[in-house]
């Protein structure tokens, strides 16, 4: 089979791309590894999920932790709460209305204790899917289009930061506490398994950030 040059292969690949638009071409790892509905799948998805997983589950799954300073599944859920309410259509509107010029605040990643005091796990769980469903709202009716999603915002820590990072960061974000929440509800049973504790993937898992 003939080799294709450089350039029959760029050919070839906006061939493809205006034959089916959004296709994912691997191994083009920028802008176009991100597609905005791909994204709201999963963040359509994340509230349903952790009721699936939740609600109506004994205090061991809801309230253990993995030890003194650390999160269990029901400050999980505040934090996302959290998320929804001030980290990121907050952040989509920056960078939309002031660009680089102005910082995004910061995330305050203790808010939830204050804010979900005295609150039972079901009204967490009816919280996040109520604001999930207003943010995926608010932003399908930006209508975004692809020279939107290479706008660039400043993060406080990170630097220069590009719309549509943002909002892969935001799925990627919920993916991150789905991860955490096998680990934390795994925990709870890291001695009842015994010498299977060797075996059980989610019982090592360390190194990464909440
Ligand atoms: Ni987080």
């Amino acid at each position: 089979m003939a080799q294709l040059g450089n350039s029959d292969l760029q050919h070839f690949r906006s061939w493809l791309a205006s034959k089916t638009p959004g296709m994912h071409l691997l191994g083009m790892a920028n802008l176009t590894d991100f597609h905005l509905a791909d994204s709201i799948e999963i963040l359509t998805r994340t509230p349903a999920t952790l009721d699936a997983l939740l609600r109506g589950m004994p205090s061991v799954w809801v309230r253990g932790n993995e030890g003194t300073d650390t999160w269990s599944a029901f400050d999980i859920v505040g934090h996302l709460i959290v998320g929804e309410r001030t980290d990121w259509m907050p952040r989509v509107r920056v960078i939309l209305d002031s660009g680089e010029a102005r910082p995004f605040d910061p995330f305050d990643r203790f808010a939830q204790e204050r804010e979900s005091q005295g609150k039972s796990l079901e009204q967490l769980l009816d919280a996040f899917a109520r604001l999930r469903t207003e943010n995926l709202a608010a932003l399908q009716a930006l209508n975004l289009q692809p020279e939107d999603l290479i706008r660039r915002g400043t993060h406080p820590a990170l630097g220069v930061v590009t719309l549509s990072e943002l909002l892969a960061t935001w799925a990627v974000h919920d993916l991150t506490h789905v991860h955490q929440l096998s680990r934390v509800m795994a925990h709870q049973y890291r001695e009842a398994v015994g010498p299977w504790k060797a075996y059980l993937g989610v019982l090592q898992c360390a190194g990464h950030s909440t």
